[in-house]
């Protein structure tokens, strides 16, 4: 990379976009606030029990939050999006989700075909989607395979076990792993740590192999804290013990944040730009008629 555009990355900062999609009550929203570390969606009332749970998402919501990740500042942009439920129709609530993120790639499509560039751009491109897969403890439902499956062709999906806490730990293991061979059976495009045979050191491909083997990740979001041992913990509690978000026993949180905002940041948003949209770019340009050129400096306005 040319040190002028290197220079001007460091200036902008680091900037990454996560999208949060499932089933209704699933946590997503509690997540984004065990994610951020602070209630970036409040509740409403803290006094009446009744109401102190989060309210349910209505609308698609981006927010950007400024988080230290090893050192490094970093603009996380999440978009939380209203859970579907088992019921009614829920294709429309699909279109809005999958409109969106082709809508962030049609901006940046605009602004390549422009003679003069808008410096100031802002790329809103997803780079992940966190899918939360219902804790069913059965296999996968009917309209998560079809979700994913269709998402995957557009975002990077890593699918996670909603709620984790409420299965057992050999209840989430056998879960885990047929939820994986459904993956595997419907073809369902996920983000799945692919190594570079050529440029990938033997740490990267550890790493890469151990992540992989987690997935799917089992999540738990909390905001309550309690002292447990002179140490604050956020967990969920329950007459039997305390479920812990950051303990990497009891869920493997800590490891998603991780991989998400820090080693895997990188390699997210460059499949995102360098396959998923590129391939969304080719198959609206020849549906167009238009003839396919090659994207040129697109460094330019990436940042
Ligand atoms: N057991 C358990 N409960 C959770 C977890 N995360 C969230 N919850 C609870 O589940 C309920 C729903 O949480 P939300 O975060 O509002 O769920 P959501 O997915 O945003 O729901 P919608 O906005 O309706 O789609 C709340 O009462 C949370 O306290 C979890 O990891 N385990
Ligand atoms: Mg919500």
């Amino acid at each position: 990379m040319p040190t002028t555009i290197r220079r001007k990355n460091l200036k902008k900062g680091l900037h990454f976009t996560l999208m949060v999609v499932g089933a209704s009550g699933m946590g997503k929203s509690t997540f984004i606030n065990t994610l951020c570390e602070s209630s970036v969606f409040p509740k409403t009332d803290y006094s009446d029990p009744q109401k102190a749970a989060m309210p349910k998402t209505l609308s698609l919501t981006p927010l950007t939050v400024e988080i230290e990740e090893e050192g490094q500042k970093l603009a996380l942009t999440i978009v939380d999006t209203p859970g579907f439920g088992d019921n009614i129709n829920n294709e429309s609530g699909f279109y809005d989700i999958l409109g969106y993120i082709e809508q962030q790639y049609d901006d940046i499509l605009a602004e390549e075909s422009r003679i003069k560039r808008n410096p100031k751009l802002s790329d809103n491109r997803i780079h992940a989607l966190l899918y939360f897969i219902t804790p069913t403890g059965h296999a996968l439902r009917e309209i998560d395979i079809e979700f994913m499956k269709r998402l995957g062709a557009r975002v990077n999906i890593i699918p996670i076990v909603a709620k984790s806490d409420t299965l057992s730990p050999k209840e989430l293991a056998e879960f885990k792993q047929r939820v994986m061979e459904d993956i595997a059976f419907y073809k369902i495009p996920i983000y799945n740590f692919p190594i570079d045979e050529e440029d990938d050191d033997e740490e990267t491909v550890e790493e890469n192999n151990e992540l992989r083997s987690l997935l799917p990740f089992a999540v738990i979001g909390s905001e309550e804290e309690v002292v447990i041992n002179g140490r604050r913990v956020r967990c969920r509690q329950y007459p039997w013990g305390v479920a812990e978000v950051d303990n990497v026993q009891h869920c493997d949180f800590s490891k998603l944040r991780y991989m998400l905002l820090s080693s895997h940041l990188q390699d997210l948003k460059d499949i995102t730009h360098d396959i998923l949209y590129e391939q969304y770019r080719t198959e609206k340009l020849s549906k167009e008629g238009h003839d396919v050129p090659h994207a040129q400096d697109e460094e330019e306005i990436l940042g």
